[in-house]
């Protein structure tokens, strides 16, 4: 990768992958894509190239691609589970006529592609503990639906085209810099923001209920991994499983009381996340990401808690 566009650069994947590829390949390697109304700020402003960037626009998308000879896109458009929950057809709009639009740019334009997936693509067929990379794929989220699709065009694209399309399915992903926006597993970084604040946490989520997790410096560095490895390697392609933890609210809890004595969290178990939850897997085997590409996370529950706790901290003052 030399020239880099991340659609989407302001939201909560964008905002840090951005900043960590620019870290990487250079400020000025590395276009922020954002949309009206989502306007890049502060450092992810002023530390490199801008340009407004709408996926729904393949005219604009190729524009921009042409002018900053991108030879590589992160494809972070979507609407996220509850969000898309109450907009099915803005979800698929975005996710897939978008991701139409990223993937013939890139086929005339010679790019590759990373659109992430998620666990969300799997639903309640699926065997929900240490979740098999090949298996049943029957969501029942919208999100879902616009993830499995992803999927197959993405292997589509390079199956018939070439495009070197790859990705990973990302599970609920935890994060100090850019609060989440939208998601059933927004609980596990919200549930920090309570802690350091030091108020009650009010958990949507109901006991009991498993989903896996991941610290956003594991995903950022999973989604570099992914397409700096080496092609010869890949048996799959969209869309490796990665895990890091998993686990259920009281565990989460549990972690952070231990360095917030007296933290204390109640259960209002929000029907909509908690059914988005129910149909999702427990725990997913990655074991096709560490054979193909070395994947190995580097966080689990407590070092991501020290982590969080520390940096939330000094954020929120
Ligand atoms: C969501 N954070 O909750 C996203 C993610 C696996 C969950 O896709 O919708």
């Amino acid at each position: 990768m030399k020239k880099i566009l991340v659609i989407g650069a302001t939201g909560q994947i964008g905002s840090e992958l951005t900043m960590k590829l620019r870290s990487i390949y250079g400020n000025d390697a590395v276009v922020c894509g954002y949309i009206k109304g989502a306007e890049p700020k502060g450092v992810l402003l002023e530390s490199g190239p801008a340009a407004i960037c709408d996926v729904t626009d393949a005219a604009c998308l190729d524009a921009v691609v042409k002018k900053y000879e991108i030879d590589a896109m992160f494809n972070l458009a979507a609407l996220l589970s509850v969000v898309a929950e109450g907009k099915p057809q803005l979800a698929w709009k975005i996710g897939v006529d978008g991701l139409w639009n990223v993937l013939e740019v890139a086929r005339q334009n010679g790019c590759s592609v990373f659109t992430p997936s998620s666990i969300a693509c799997f639903g309640p067929e699926t065997p929900a503990d240490n979740t098999p990379q090949d298996t049943i794929q029957r969501p029942r989220s919208i999100y879902g639906v616009t993830k499995v699709t992803t999927e197959l065009l993405s292997d589509y694209y390079f199956r018939k085209y070439g495009v070197d399309t790859r990705s990973v399915r990302f599970p609920g992903l935890i994060s100090y810099v850019t609060p989440p926006g939208g998601g059933t597993t927004d609980y596990a970084v919200d549930i920090y923001y309570s802690a350091v604040k030091g108020e009650k946490f009010i958990c949507p989520i109901g006991a009991g209920t498993y989903m896996d997790m991941m610290y956003m410096p594991d995903a950022l560095n999973a989604c570099v991994q992914l397409m700096e490895a080496n092609p010869d390697r890949l048996i799959h392609r969209n869309s490796f499983n990665i895990a890091a933890m998993s686990f259920e609210p009281n565990q989460i809890l549990a972690a952070i009381q231990k360095q917030v004595p007296g933290f204390e969290m109640e259960y209002q178990v929000d029907a909509l996340k908690q059914s988005i939850a129910n149909s999702w897997p427990n725990s997913l085997d990655d074991s096709a990401a560490r054979a193909e590409w070395d994947w190995k996370p580097q966080f689990d529950l407590d070092t991501m808690t020290t982590d969080m706790l520390k940096n939330l901290r000094a954020k929120l003052g």
